[in-house]
């Protein structure tokens, strides 16, 4: 059994009340590790490293903060097989997506933080016969990271690169489902020379460690990524604290296809952006509206093509789909088709859980399922539900699906596809979402701005917007 520990003051340390909870293998539905169930005491531990550390770190010259982030990145890319065997093993998605996904974005985002903070500058603003305003823009002091499930280490290193780089100190929380990653980066850190309580990765609940973490005073901004009713929490702990947050949160993204899209890419593109980690990513698109003329022969191709997408165990090479995260999160997805049955809708494929044979038989394993006949304003059409099942939903006219696709609480991401150029410029505008794209899914530019409107989340991260976020901009002005 393999124990994991927490990272802190450069320092591999057991929990303060040495108390464990077990972490499951979701691809065979075993306990193989123990994680620390770290408390307050941990945080505690690791501002006060992190303290220590910062009057060093911030002082530190870019340049030099990103020579250690890079080499960090290639150490981990050095070992790029173990960290995807290992971030399948505990998340249960397939090892050729975490190798060739997962981790090659981790160690992306730990290079382009690495270098875009060197090219990152604050304003002045020159005032004629008056004087000069400048802007500096100086890291916040400690700051605080927290992060799911779906892409374990991806979204790690999405939230600790732009704060480290920006010469930050972090005290970094990743989900208790899915920590080995995580605990792996720890090790890098120390191998790569990052000075002690820089970094510090604290493991375990969240309303234990990600609690106390938003309620500690000195931890001044909390960058989250998860599901909205815990944003919801966090946002009511912090706000009266006037910390910065960024909260990026769940969706209930549309796909518009239209009759006049490359029907070929449309159909091969949309059973990727259902399924891709078996459903479990926040861009993962699960309201599919098709143009009326074409929804008969989109559908049958559809649930043709998923009907043969492989379930299996995640080092299957021919597997499309591995596990779910988790027992809970099985059931969870199953109760959603429950619920889409009784609403009125119709199963075209999936829709039960698959029982692999031999070591993977108590797997987590859910077969990729497309639902139709549900009004657009249902409960299954309505909440994220973040695993395998789509629904697909035919309409006349773009008023008609602009109408239903906002109208979600979500905003966060968007698939649209047409040949036409102008219905491709004039329903991206008109669509409430934070990412919208055309003829394409998941193409990410990591200088853009990624996040959601509504419930999806507030703040924008990625390239410069996540830098402004991880750094507080003063306005000096001097007289001419
Ligand atoms: O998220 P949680 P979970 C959605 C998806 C999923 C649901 C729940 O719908 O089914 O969220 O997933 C920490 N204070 N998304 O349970 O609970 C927690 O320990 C501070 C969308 O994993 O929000 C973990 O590290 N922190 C999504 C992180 O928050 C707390 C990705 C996320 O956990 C906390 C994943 C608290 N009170 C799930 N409670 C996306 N948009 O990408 C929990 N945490």
């Amino acid at each position: 059994m393999k124990y994991i520990k927490n990272y802190i003051a450069g320092e591999l340390q057991a929990p303060t009340l040495n108390q464990h909870i077990d972490n499951v293998d979701p691809s065979r539905g075993v306990v193989y590790s123990q994680i620390p169930d770290s408390s307050a005491e941990d945080v505690e531990k690791a501002v006060e490293s992190a303290e220590k550390a910062f009057p060093g770190w911030s002082n530190t010259p870019k340049d030099e903060r990103a020579a250690i982030m890079i080499k960090i990145a290639d150490i981990i890319e050095s070992r790029l097989k173990e960290f995807a065997e290992a971030e399948s093993l505990d998340n249960g998605k397939p090892v050729s997506l975490a190798s060739h996904v997962d981790i090659p974005r981790a160690v992306s985002n730990l290079k382009f933080f690495a270098t875009a903070i060197q090219h990152f500058a604050a304003e002045s603003h020159y005032m004629e016969g008056v004087g000069v305003n400048y802007t500096t823009r100086k890291p916040i002091g400690i700051v605080g990271c927290i992060s799911p499930w779906n892409l374990p280490l991806y979204l790690f290193t999405w939230k600790i690169a732009p704060a480290l780089a920006a010469g930050n100190c972090v005290i970094a929380k990743p989900s208790e489902i899915t920590p080995m990653t995580a605990f792996m980066l720890s090790e890098v850190c120390a191998e790569a020379g990052l000075p002690a309580g820089v970094l510090n990765i604290i493991h375990g609940l969240g309303h234990k460690v990600g609690d106390a973490m938003t309620r500690h005073p000195k931890i001044k901004a909390i960058s989250f990524t998860g599901g909205t009713n815990t944003g919801a929490t966090i946002a009511k702990i912090a706000a009266p604290m006037f910390k910065k947050l960024s909260l990026e949160l769940g969706g209930k993204n549309p796909n518009i296809i239209f009759a006049d899209c490359d029907f070929d890419k449309a159909l091969s593109t949309t059973v990727r952006s259902s399924f891709a980690n078996q459903g479990q990513i926040c861009l993962c698109g699960s309201r599919i509206f098709i143009e009326r003329p074409i929804y008969e022969k989109f559908k049958e191709a559809f649930v043709a093509k998923v009907a043969k997408s492989k379930v299996s165990y995640p080092s299957d090479p021919e597997a499309k789909l591995g596990a779910v995260v988790s027992k809970p999160h099985m059931e969870k997805v199953l109760s959603y088709v429950d619920l889409a049955v009784e609403e009125g809708g119709t199963v075209l494929t999936g829709g039960t859980q698959v029982k692999l044979d031999g070591e993977y038989s108590e797997g987590f394993y859910i077969r990729p399922t497309i639902i139709e006949g549900l009004a657009y304003d249902c409960r299954t059409n309505q909440e994220e539900i973040f695993g395998p099942v789509v629904t697909i939903t035919p309409f006349d006219t773009i008023d008609e699906v602009l109408m239903m696709a906002n109208s979600t609480e979500y905003g966060l991401a968007s698939t649209v596809w047409t040949e036409n150029l102008n219905t491709a410029h004039s329903v991206a505008d008109r669509i409430h979402a934070g990412i919208v794209w055309v003829n394409s899914w998941l193409v990410r530019d990591l200088r853009t701005p990624f996040g959601g409107v509504k419930n999806s989340g507030v703040g924008r991260e990625g390239g410069f917007e996540a830098l402004r976020f991880f750094t507080e901009p003063k306005n000096i002005f001097i007289k001419s």
